[in-house]
């Protein structure tokens, strides 16, 4: 296998000046099996490129060899001394089972670097940290480190289309330009992009792609039988870097694609229908990961239809995929997309729980119930959603959302690492409890291993996420669903590391610094313009971006605020609201009923205020409201000149540097305009003015 390597697409994290450290030393990969092929050649590119070699492994002389960096199955016959000394450590330290299938040990003595792994990916992602250390690999010593992923499946959820959608674009919230998959209603001719993709992918650790949107259009139902074509080529692109594809079906394929009269998962012909659908497809990509379900949902088709329950329609699938290890992630976004907006007994909130909670220990063990992190729509803020606490019999997957829909649409700067870290080292259960990362890494207690998933950021533009900086924020994804106690602040160091310092001719702390501050807080200043205190949305309706509060007031969607001249929020308590309080375990049920001690940050998710209700810091709701539209536009202000500082001095590429001033040109713009709007909105309501007299319009 040739190394991918594109000309006209920027980079990323693996700039060829990543591999120096590794490419100028010699190295000794000793293992068997395909993905120890794709690290061998990695590391034979790597020392083309930077002067080091590649012995190979004689096996009666590797003892001897003199290297810098072995990188070795565990349950090779012969291996160096040094590994075989820290094999026998890890050995001792951390038991038989030291690796699993895809974690390694790391350690450095003797001068020689040594990664061992039990199976081939866990050396894959033994070397991708090798890269990530760079020369502080080498050389000093290390004691044994082991590094095994807290989750089974990090996983990345495309939303891209084949043909290009009328309202929607090719890429269904898409910010990076078309599919780099499709174009042109085909596959694409030439799929390096695709394999260089899925080696981005795995240096961050991500180890799944679902390869179509959720929302399954006709051509893209086809994926499934006559076009699964494309999917065995893109899985073949993907596979060198140990990544399994998945694909988004449509419920109701035995009537679209098999000519059934239905689709209801009970009867037999259905059954046995997908059961022959889903035998072709191992036959035809043994690896397989198995299949994505938005059932019952914004227009989906889905077991409602016959009176079945979702657990009907998951064990369906899943009862297909079971004979080969195959799984399918059923969606937990349902809800009512048609409500009337004067029915306040209906909250969208509420509807995953009410769903779902009656059907814990009803799917089968290969379903895994993927879940929303909050129980809105990936809003700036919200609470962690219930259902993540409600079904401990029940695999669940949390998903993300990588592309930023309502977080800026790549125009914005913001990095979301430390909302999703928030949301990982959330408690459920209060003090003391277990955090949301614990229950998707353990599962629930009868079964193993959860998943991290992520809607996609990534398009044909050259940059790959059309804002550069929001790269990193697929990265870190990759990176907290590996390990989701690591700090956002260090990932990005990370991101900053491979993605800028190697190639950065002057003063890369600078850089470092510069990056930081425009980055670390970015999310919450992102918050500080738009939609204030949890109550979400507010953009324009349709395509998201931009302020317009009462955009969604008087729509089906169920995404509400009740600003009237007195207050504003959402009333979710059991007392006088929804009861959506109600669906969290104690403490959370209490703490955000209770309006004293709901944090501030949420307070209008869960509580209809008056305006001049007061804050846990002593400024009232429009007051608050008013000084962080301010202060969030300022903000964005000195992060455009920080970043218009850095022009010119050799530490970004130009085009990076002019791509990304672009973005903040409008970022600026949008921001100012959000600020406006709201205040004026809030001004106009409450009459309340601004106590430091600034200008609302
Ligand atoms: O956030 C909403 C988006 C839809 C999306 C849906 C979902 C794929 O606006 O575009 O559809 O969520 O998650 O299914």
């Amino acid at each position: 296998m040739t190394i991918p390597e594109l000309i006209d697409v920027h980079a990323a994290w693996l700039p060829p000046e990543a591999f120096r450290a590794i490419g100028s030393r010699r190295v000794l990969v000793h293992a068997d099996g395909p993905l120890a092929e794709t690290v061998r050649d990695e590391v034979v590119h790597a020392c083309g490129l930077y002067g080091g070699s590649v012995p190979h492994p004689v096996s009666d002389q590797v003892g001897d060899q003199q290297v810098d960096l072995v990188l070795a199955l565990s349950s090779m016959a012969a291996l160096p001394a040094v590994a075989e000394e820290v094999r026998g450590e890890a050995l001792r330290e951390f038991g038989p089972d030291a690796c699993g299938a895809e974690g390694f040990v790391l350690a450095c003595r003797d001068g020689v670097t040594v990664v061992l792994a039990d199976e081939p990916a866990g050396l894959l992602y033994g070397l991708f940290q090798v890269v990530r250390l760079g020369e502080s690999a080498f050389g000093s010593a290390r004691p044994v480190e082991r590094h095994r992923p807290a989750t089974r499946r990090r996983m990345i959820d495309h939303w891209d289309n084949i043909d290009v959608h009328p309202v929607m674009g090719q890429v269904e919230r898409g910010y990076a330009g078309g599919s780099i998959f499709w174009q042109n209603g085909a596959l694409r001719g030439d799929l390096t992009r695709v394999r260089a993709y899925g080696r981005l992918l795995a240096a961050c650790g991500v180890n799944a792609v679902a390869v179509n949107n959720v929302n399954v259009h006709a051509a893209e139902a086809r994926l499934l039988t006559d076009r699964l074509g494309d999917v065995v080529a893109i899985a073949d692109a993907l596979r060198p870097y140990g990544i399994r594809v998945h694909l988004s079906v449509n419920f109701a394929s035995p009537i679209a694609l098999g000519g059934l009269p239905t689709a209801d998962p009970l009867d037999e012909s259905v059954r046995e229908w997908w059961a022959r659908t889903t035998e072709r497809v191992y036959a035809t990509i043994p690896d397989f990961g198995g299949y994505l379900v938005k059932a019952d949902s914004e227009g989906q088709p889905g077991p409602f239809a016959y009176g079945r329950s979702h657990a009907d329609g998951a064990n369906m699938l899943a009862d297909a995929a079971a004979p080969f290890g195959g799984v399918v992630h059923w969606r937990a976004f349902v809800y009512n997309h048609r409500q009337d907006w004067r029915d306040r007994s209906t909250d969208r909130a509420r509807a995953a729980f009410d769903h779902f909670a009656p059907l814990d220990g009803r799917f089968r063990d290969n379903a895994i119930l993927q879940v929303k992190h909050g129980p809105m729509d990936f809003q700036v803020r919200e609470p962690l959603s219930p259902v993540i606490a409600a079904l401990p019999a029940t695999r669940l997957a949390v998903e993300f959302q990588v592309t930023q829909e309502y977080t800026g649409q790549q125009r914005h700067v913001c990095y979301l690492a430390p909302m999703w870290s928030e949301t990982l080292g959330f408690r459920p259960w209060g003090d003391g409890g277990r955090t949301v990362a614990d229950v998707v890494a353990d599962g629930p207690a009868a079964g193993g291993a959860g998943d991290l998933v992520a809607v996609s950021n990534v398009g044909d533009d050259p940059f790959w996420t059309g804002h550069p900086l929001a790269q990193a924020n697929l990265y870190a994804f990759g990176r907290l669903a590996w390990a989701p106690r690591t700090d956002p602040v260090a990932i990005l160091d990370e991101w900053i590391d491979l993605t800028f310092v190697p190639s950065a001719t002057g003063d890369p702390e600078r850089l470092r610094r510069t990056l930081h501050e425009m980055m670390d807080e970015s999310w919450t200043t992102y918050e500080r313009y738009t939609a204030p205190l949890g109550v979400g949305f507010m953009v324009r309706p349709g395509h998201h971006y931009g302020p317009d509060v009462d955009g969604y007031e008087y729509t089906p969607w169920g995404t509400y605020h009740f600003a009237d001249r007195d207050g504003v929020g959402v009333d979710r308590t059991r007392a006088s609201g929804t009861g959506f309080t109600g669906q969290y375990p104690p403490p959370w049920s209490d703490v955000y009923e209770s309006l004293t001690e709901c944090p501030d940050e949420l307070l209008l998710f869960f509580h209809h205020v008056p305006y001049g209700h007061v804050l846990h810091d002593g400024s009232t709701v429009v007051q608050h409201i008013y000084d962080t539209h301010f202060e969030g536009a300022e903000r964005v202000a000195e992060t455009r000149l920080r970043w218009e500082k850095l022009a010119g001095d050799g530490l970004v590429a130009p085009e990076l540097h002019a791509r990304v001033k672009e973005r903040l040109d409008e970022q600026l713009r949008s921001a100012e305009e959000w600020r406006d709007q709201v205040n004026a909105y809030f001004f106009r309501k409450s009459g309340v003015p601004d106590a430091h007299g600034r200008r609302i319009h």
